[in-house]
């Protein structure tokens, strides 16, 4: 077991929703701590910055638009794991394809809007950490 660090993105809809709580509560349950947390309004050149990897998708301007649409909650989480452990909760990308135990498929029916970000490896974990809280 390796114990790393994860960036958590609690996505507008989640923080609109009132869900910021039972979302941080049910990847602490698996394991992991918070160590850094605050709330942001990501504007359009951190989000690019963010979701540089999807740049020229169909999908891209549409998911910008929902980033940047309201408050955020960002966290770095930690513990054994982390990085899977948050994906395995928060569920796969599409919530229709999420099984409803986990958040994505509890709580959210659309690919874009799906309340939830958490790093995917190691290397993203390190940039997105460090674009979020490399000032703090
Ligand atoms: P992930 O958040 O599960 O890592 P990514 O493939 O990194 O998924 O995509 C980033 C975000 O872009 C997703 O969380 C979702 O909000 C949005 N997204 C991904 N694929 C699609 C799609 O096919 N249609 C619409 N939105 C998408
Ligand atoms: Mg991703």
């Amino acid at each position: 077991m390796a114990v790393e660090q994860t960036l958590i993105i609690i996505k507008p809809d989640g923080v609109a929703r009132g869900l910021v709580g039972e979302i941080i509560a049910r990847i602490e349950r698996k394991g992991q701590r918070v160590t850094k947390i605050k709330g942001v309004h990501i504007d359009r050149a951190l989000a690019e910055k963010h979701y540089a990897e999807h740049r020229g998708k169909p999908f891209y301007e549409p998911l910008l638009e929902y980033i940047t649409e309201g408050l955020s909650v960002i966290a770095v989480m930690e513990g054994d794991n982390a990085i899977e452990s948050a994906r395995v909760i928060m569920g796969p990308t599409d919530p229709l394809e999420a099984t409803p135990g986990s958040i994505r498929g509890g709580y959210a029916t659309s690919v874009t809007r799906n309340l939830v970000h958490g790093s995917d490896s190691p290397e993203s974990a390190a940039r997105e950490i460090a674009l979020f809280f490399g000032d703090d």
